[in-house]
């Protein structure tokens, strides 16, 4: 059965379960859905997943939303090990993981930043400030919270884990917001160790903006 995935090359959460799908050398098909058009606010899409939200996920005979629990299902039926296995280990890069995206993600997502920008006034640069002032505060916070970990090279590890496919997406944001991270050498070393994994680096939206 074809694995296929509705997703956008810019969406984070899209960025996530593609770099997921490639961990697990799962071939998969893509259906672009473009948020910038408003797809995602079609008929077709609803009915995929009435939060017109991207990603979707079929599998396995499965139409799966949320992308925390499209990682959580590949990990447990492809054997991912994205989490330590100890329990005090794993709720610790469970909340590196929720850090960016529970928190950082949901008030730089497009239909929020977009309510910031009309409630501006459509002011220059509104929503470049305003994604400044959630994203860097945020990874900030995340950079700390890396230091009860070793990154050898990965956020806990030596394998790369859920914590690094949610900070991927959100160093892209970053970087596309011009957000200053240049005194974070935590993140900036797992930025390094993850774009040179194949996994991560095929999921890269450069990789799969469509043409
Ligand atoms: N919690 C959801 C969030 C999904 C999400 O926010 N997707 C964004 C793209 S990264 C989206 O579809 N945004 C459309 C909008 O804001 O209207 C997940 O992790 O899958």
């Amino acid at each position: 059965m074809d694995t296929v995935l509705y997703d956008y090359w810019r969406s984070s959460a899209s960025y996530r379960v593609r770099i997921a799908l490639n961990l697990a050398g799962i071939p998969y098909r893509s259906v672009p859905v473009d948020l910038v058009k408003g797809d995602h606010k079609g008929a077709d899409h609803l009915d995929r997943n009435p939060q017109g939200f991207v990603p979707v996920l079929d599998i396995d005979g499965l139409r799966l939303t949320q992308s925390l629990a499209i990682l959580d299902y590949l990990d447990n039926t492809r054997g991912l090990n994205l989490l330590p296995a100890e329990p005090g280990g794993r709720a610790r890069a469970m909340a590196l993981a929720h850090a960016i995206a529970v928190d950082i993600h949901p008030v730089c997502n497009l239909s929020v930043a977009a309510e910031a920008d009309k409630m501006s006034g459509g002011r220059d640069g509104a929503r470049q400030a305003w994604m400044q002032r959630f994203i860097r505060p945020g990874l900030i916070a995340f950079e700390t919270l890396l230091a009860r970990f070793d990154q050898a090279p990965y956020c806990c590890g030596d394998t790369p884990g859920l914590a690094d496919i949610c900070l991927m997406p959100q160093l892209y944001n970053a970087h596309r917001w011009e957000v200053d991270i240049s005194d974070l050498p935590r993140c900036l070393a797992v930025e390094t160790a993850c774009a040179a994994h194949p996994a991560f680096a095929a999921a890269h939206p450069d990789q799969t903006k469509p043409a």
